[in-house]
Order: structure tokens, then sequence, then C-alpha cells
């Protein structure tokens, strides 16, 4: 890690969520970046949700990843309480296959912004990506480790099993 502190900070509305968010971390965690994660629900939890977020900025983090599924305020809720920049996952459900998370994390009202990703798997490796990328604006270590990953991911050509 090129840093100790955590300078992202992972919130998700359940350890369900986990198995879909452990790659925001594995991802962090190749790219020399300190995070902390935490299950906490805007629902469930609504006064630990408040704490983490509105104290996220004093302990250091810069950006925040947040996830959740179905009903998924998390994101918004994060965003409300903090200045830090908020990038929301929609988890994949059941009922709609993630399209409930998603329009609630993407539909904020216009003022307090959540950058939304992709459903699912693809949305949490993103997020991580562009957690990266935001932090590389103001760190040569992170900055560098991200140019790395996207120079061996453009050097991974996919060979199709056909002749010519
Ligand atoms: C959301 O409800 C969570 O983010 C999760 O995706 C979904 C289901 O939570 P559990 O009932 O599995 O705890 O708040």
């Amino acid at each position: 890690m090129s840093t100790s502190t955590p300078i992202v900070g992972i919130i998700m509305g359940s350890k369900s969520d986990w198995e879909t968010m452990k790659i925001v971390c594995g991802i962090l965690d190749d790219l020399g970046i300190a995070y902390e994660a935490k299950a906490l629900s805007a629902h469930r939890n609504p006064t630990q949700v408040h704490v983490w977020a509105s104290t996220a900025k004093d302990r250091g983090i810069r950006v925040v990843i947040a996830a959740a599924g179905m009903a998924a305020a998390l994101p918004g809720v994060v965003a409300a309480v903090t200045p830090l920049p908020v990038l929301g996952v929609p988890m994949e459900t059941g009922i709609m296959g993630g399209l409930d998370s998603l329009l609630s994390i993407a539909q904020m009202p216009g003022g307090i912004p959540v950058g939304t990703l992709a459903v699912g798997k693809v949305g949490a490796k993103n997020a991580a990506l562009l957690a990266a990328a935001i932090i590389a604006l103001s760190d040569d270590a992170v900055a560098a480790a991200l140019d790395q990953f996207r120079q061996s991911q453009n050097d991974t050509v996919t060979e199709l099993p056909i002749a010519k």
C-alpha cells in the first residue's frame, strides 16, 4: 500500500453485498490504496450511517463508494451529509435484476449527486477504478499504479479460438 490511512470509504447496505463489493477491495489493494469498509443500512442503521458519513472527511477519506440493493437509499443518504464524491454501486437483486437498485441510486434530486456505476460486479470494479482515478489527480503513486493497470489491460489481447 502506498498509504496506510484509509482514503477510500466503502459502505454497503448489508453483509449480503460483500460477495460483490469484495471486488472493490481487491482492486484497491492491487493499486496500493488504503480503505475502510463497513456494512450499514440506511434503513436499519440510520444513526450509524449518519455518523459514519458525516465524519468521513475528517477521518481522511477522499472518496466514498456506497453500495446498496432494492430501495437503495444508502448512497444518496451518504451523499446528503458529506461533501466528498460518492460513487454508487447498485446491487443485483432477485426481483428486478438490479433495475430497482439502479434507479434508486441514479435518480437523485438535483443538488446532491451520486456518481452511479453499472449494476453488480462490473459496477464494483469500475467504482474502484474511478475512485483510483479521482485519487490519482493528487497522488503520483496511485497515478502510476493506475497507468500500469491500464497498460497491462491494453496489452492483453484475447485470441479467438478460430482459424483465420
Ligand atoms: C439493501 O437491501 C442491501 O444493500 C442489500 O442489497 C439488500 C438486501 O439486504 P439483506 O436483506 O440481504 O440484508 O439494503
